[in-house]
């Protein structure tokens, strides 16, 4: 996979460097470019941002250096079938929320775009512009808003890079973690099993792995229930069987009934 990152604070995205997402690079499993924005500038002060039309608090990022910027990438791109345009994400407060379900979507995209807005965002028509050269996905972390859009990229390009093929040793942890399911995911427990005071549940000792399974299920309804609700109610009732639905119902919960 192939990402590119723009942005007016290069040095935000250096974590990428490291760890997984930093070994994938060097790996060569992803391609890694970070660009910055004001390279695409063309006045004495390399400006990036201008007052709002309409009046208002804080400034706009202007039109120019972005449209430079993007096709100084689109320019390069790889995206083997033609008609396949490349994914350019923007994240934003007012995006769509990005969940598990869309990290696994990305990560099967050729090139990946991401344009780190900051101040009160970048000018609406070089969203429509872009719309010519890339498929233009507004992308929002979460309900409460960040400054700029580099520590929701941090966040993003490790959810996706995670997930791509090699960069995980064992692909077996991507089956038991949290939301690939729609639940939460179940506690872990290390050694020693007595620990001030508090012993491990005991069935984890009893290597009955149908009554390991039903606990750790068990276990990650329960949490979901008391912790995400709302994950509860977008369960599919074909997702859950008949032991999930009296764990449920034990929970104070009846779904679709
Ligand atoms: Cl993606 N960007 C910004 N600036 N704020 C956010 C966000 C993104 N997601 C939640 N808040």
């Amino acid at each position: 996979m192939r990402i590119d990152v723009v942005s007016i604070f290069p040095e935000y995205l250096a974590p990428l460097e490291l760890s997984l997402i930093g070994k994938a690079r060097q790996d060569g499993l992803l391609s890694l470019q970070v660009h910055d924005l004001r390279e695409f500038t063309t006045d004495r002060h390399r400006t990036v941002d201008d007052t709002p039309y309409g009046g208002g608090a804080g400034m706009v990022m202007k039109p120019e250096p972005w449209a430079l910027a993007l096709e100084s990438v689109t320019e390069t791109s790889t995206t083997s079938d033609s008609a396949a345009l490349p994914t350019l994400i923007v994240p934003s407060p007012a995006g769509e929320v990005f969940n598990q379900k869309l990290a696994y979507e990305l990560a099967e995209e050729e090139h990946l775009v991401f344009a780190c807005g900051r101040y009160e965002g970048i000018d609406e028509r070089v969203l429509e512009w872009s719309e010519e050269h890339f498929r233009v996905r507004p992308v929002s972390l979460g309900d409460y808003v960040l400054n700029g859009g580099e520590v929701a990229v941090l966040a993003m390009v490790e959810a996706v890079g995670r997930l791509l093929p090699g960069v995980i040793g064992n692909p077996d942890s991507l089956v038991e973690e949290s939301h690939s399911d729609g639940l939460l995911e179940y506690p872990v427990y290390t050694k020693p099993s007595s620990w001030r005071e508090r012993d491990i549940p005991a069935v984890l000792l009893s290597g009955n792995h149908a009554k390991i399974a039903r606990f750790r299920r068990d276990e990650q309804l329960r949490r979901t229930s008391e912790r995400r609700p709302d994950l509860i109610d977008r369960l599919e009732i074909g997702a859950l069987n008949k032991a999930d639905l009296e764990t449920l119902h034990s929970l104070g919960v009846d779904k679709d009934q």
